[in-house]
């Protein structure tokens, strides 16, 4: 018999509605329910969207709704069809089911499914027939008994793929001060020119940030990609002694403080700092004395150092949006302006703003960026900007391309954002700011390409980039996915059709903090 207040809960209609409903049900005979340990709270909203707006139902719980007739007396009954998973081994999955099952013993249990049976569903626009290798299952030999008093599984590990474009990384993650450690030794391993160590401890603390629980235990870290020794090592001694003796020394070497001083400057890289480094050079001041080793954007950079070096805020994005959008529409009606980069993942701060700018007729879009230059310098927006124009040609070829940078129209700008003046005193306050902006163009039909590879972070675009080409045998870019094989190109509409080439869950900007 049911508690009091969980019977009268249990029969009441709306709990047994706990259900988000399109306008209009297409499939009455089928529910599902997304179950969120691997999913995450804003990919399973994403996709419970995403399901209503195809006239699926979606239940926001699982559970039975209460006995027909007396008390007890009738058969429960849980009104979900197909319980949905993600990046859940069979193992884990069969687990679920059994600590829901001891949770509402009777209940018969509907299908465990693994995502690829809903991203179908979806594509098709109606349930798919379920089958064998939608299920997750494990099979009979290995099935566990149902034991609520059994340790909890060895978290994730055995499931954690090693690509970071396979797995969800939010923004917002359970070991923050141990993948920050990982991250000073990449920085200060990428300042000597060491990319093999950069990438090592980067993809480690990548591993860090897409784990769904505050690593406490060096054991935990067992089976894990990308813990080689090295890495290990910091995470035991910042958990045993709660610092890295390592990343406390790195972080205050004055090679560390001035090779990232001098990178912090618009139009510096490693290269060029670990030059000035050599040559003795510690302090702006000292650069400044010589101003003519520097290029034209380093002096741009320099003379608004202050103001770049602070983190461009969400609200300044918004009102950066509604400026460029303002000029772009004015000298193109129908041009679009995507905000793209850290802002797009939800970062609520960046060193820069970045953004996309297309036009749905193929072609349109040539000769924009000098026009809308001119407008924003008539307006005295512009402190600075370079321009580089656009090296498209054969897209096939621009798709083979593996290097990074690619061929789009751009202008690299520091504009002047105008503040909103401020309480009493406005003379006090600054009127404006500089901000780093990157303006990109591209063609609508490689928009979305450029829209993946400009959204980062720059490890998922590293580890797209790489699973396409070591699992895939293709070639991924900001231009295109091409089949080396075949000598022919993917044509695509969307960021998910991409993915769904590559045979990936389609992942939101969010979930791509890596
Ligand atoms: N990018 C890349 N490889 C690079 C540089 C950039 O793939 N070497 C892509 C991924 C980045 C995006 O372009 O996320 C934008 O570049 P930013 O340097 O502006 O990076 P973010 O916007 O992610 O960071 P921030 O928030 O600091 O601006
Ligand atoms: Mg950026």
């Amino acid at each position: 018999m049911l508690p009091k207040r969980r019977r009268a809960r249990a029969r009441s209609p709306g709990a047994a509605a706990a259900c988000s409903t399109p306008s209009s049900v297409l499939f009455p005979d089928v529910a599902i329910y997304l179950a969120e340990p691997r999913m995450g709270r804003s990919r399973r909203s994403f996709l419970t969207r995403l399901a209503l707006s195809k006239g699926f139902r979606v239940l926001d719980v699982y559970r039975c709704s209460a006995p027909e007739g007396p008390a007890g007396a009738g058969v429960a009954s849980s009104e979900v069809t197909h319980v949905v998973m993600e990046q859940t081994s069979a193992e884990e999955a069969v687990c679920w089911q059994e600590q829901e099952a001891t949770l509402h013993p009777g209940c018969p249990c509907p299908a465990l499914l693994d995502i690829t049976w809903f991203t179908e569903s979806m594509a098709a626009g109606q349930p798919v027939p379920v089958e064998g290798r939608h299920r997750l299952e494990v099979p009979e030999p290995r099935k566990r008994p149902p034991n609520p008093v059994a340790p909890a599984p060895a978290p994730a590990a055995a499931v954690m793929p090693a690509y970071a474009c396979q797995r969800s990384t939010p923004l917002m993650h359970h070991n923050s001060s141990l993948s920050e450690a990982l991250e000073t030794l990449a920085e200060a391993a990428g300042f000597e020119g060491s990319e093999g160590r950069l990438l090592s401890f980067r993809r480690a603390a990548s591993v860090l940030k897409a784990l769904p629980w505050p690593v406490t235990e060096l054991s935990q870290l067992q089976g894990l990609p990308h813990f080689g020794e090295h890495s290990t090592s910091v995470i035991q001694e910042l958990l045993e002694r709660g610092v890295c003796e390592e990343v406390e020394r790195v972080r205050c070497s004055e090679r560390y403080r001035t090779m990232k001083l001098f990178t912090q400057i618009f139009g510096v890289g490693v290269k060029t700092a670990n030059q000035w480094y050599q040559e003795g050079l510690r302090t702006l001041d000292e650069l400044q004395e010589q101003p003519r080793r520097l290029t034209r954007q380093q002096q741009a950079g320099l003379q608004h150092h202050l103001d770049l070096c602070t983190p461009v805020g969400r609200p300044d994005a918004e009102a950066l949006q509604q400026l460029v959008e303002a000029t772009v529409r004015q000298a193109l009606p129908g041009a679009t302006v995507t905000l793209t980069g850290g802002f797009r993942r939800g970062k609520p701060q960046g060193h820069d703003v970045d953004f996309l700018i297309t036009h749905p007729e193929e072609g349109r879009e040539a000769g924009l960026l000098p026009s809308v230059l001119r407008q924003l310098q008539s307006q005295d927006l512009v402190l600075y900007h370079q321009h580089q124009r656009s090296r498209l040609g054969d897209p096939s070829r621009l798709a083979q391309q593996s290097h990074t940078m690619d061929a789009f129209e751009r202008s690299l700008c520091i504009l002047r954002l105008p503040l909103p003046s401020k309480g009493a005193d406005p003379e006090s306050q600054p009127a404006w700011k500089a901000v780093r902006v990157d303006l990109v163009v591209t063609p609508w039909s490689q928009f979305p390409f450029a829209l993946l590879g400009w959204t980062g972070s720059q490890l998922f675009e590293r580890e797209l980039r790489r699973f396409s080409r070591k699992e895939k045998g293709l070639c991924l870019n900001s231009h295109g996915l091409f089949d080396p094989e075949q000598r022919t190109c993917f044509h695509v509409a969307s960021e998910e059709d991409i993915f769904r080439h590559l045979g990936l869950t389609y992942l939101p900007p969010e979930q791509r903090n890596a």
